[in-house]
């Protein structure tokens, strides 16, 4: 898919530049082929994973996905956890969009299977 964003980069150049045209030059409707002009490339943005608290999973729940998903260890696992269960949200890391949006399917997917109602999101950074 065209980010519709990337658009903006190209330019349209008429096909026959500085040749003439039946159209004439400068016209609407000119054939033209679409040329980068960005110099360097964009990083990619970075999308926060979010933590959503709730009243049934069990912290020991929570504490595992953060350490198998997250690679955290069981304290910082247990500190984001109680962040999340005290606050309502947390954020359980910073990665690109596809990254980010595999560690969401990835989470609710186990929570799930584990009849759990863990919510987890993504947030633009
Ligand atoms: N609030 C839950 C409980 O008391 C624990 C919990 C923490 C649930 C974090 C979800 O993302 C969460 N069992």
């Amino acid at each position: 898919m065209i980010d519709p964003a990337c658009l903006a980069l190209f330019h349209v150049r008429a096909a026959d530049e500085g040749e003439g045209d039946s159209g004439g030059s400068g016209g609407q409707g000119q054939i033209g082929i679409a040329t980068k002009t960005r110099a360097k490339p964009k990083k990619p943005s970075q999308f926060k994973v979010l933590m959503l608290n709730d009243d049934y999973t069990p912290m020991e729940f929570v504490v595992m996905v953060l350490k198998r998903f997250f690679n955290m260890d069981l304290e910082q696992a247990t500190r984001v956890m109680l962040h999340v269960h005290q606050k309502g949200v947390g954020v359980c890391g910073i990665f690109p969009y596809e990254i980010a949006e595999t560690k969401v399917n990835q989470v609710m997917d186990f929570a799930r299977q584990n009849q759990h109602p863990l919510q987890c999101t993504l947030e633009k950074a």
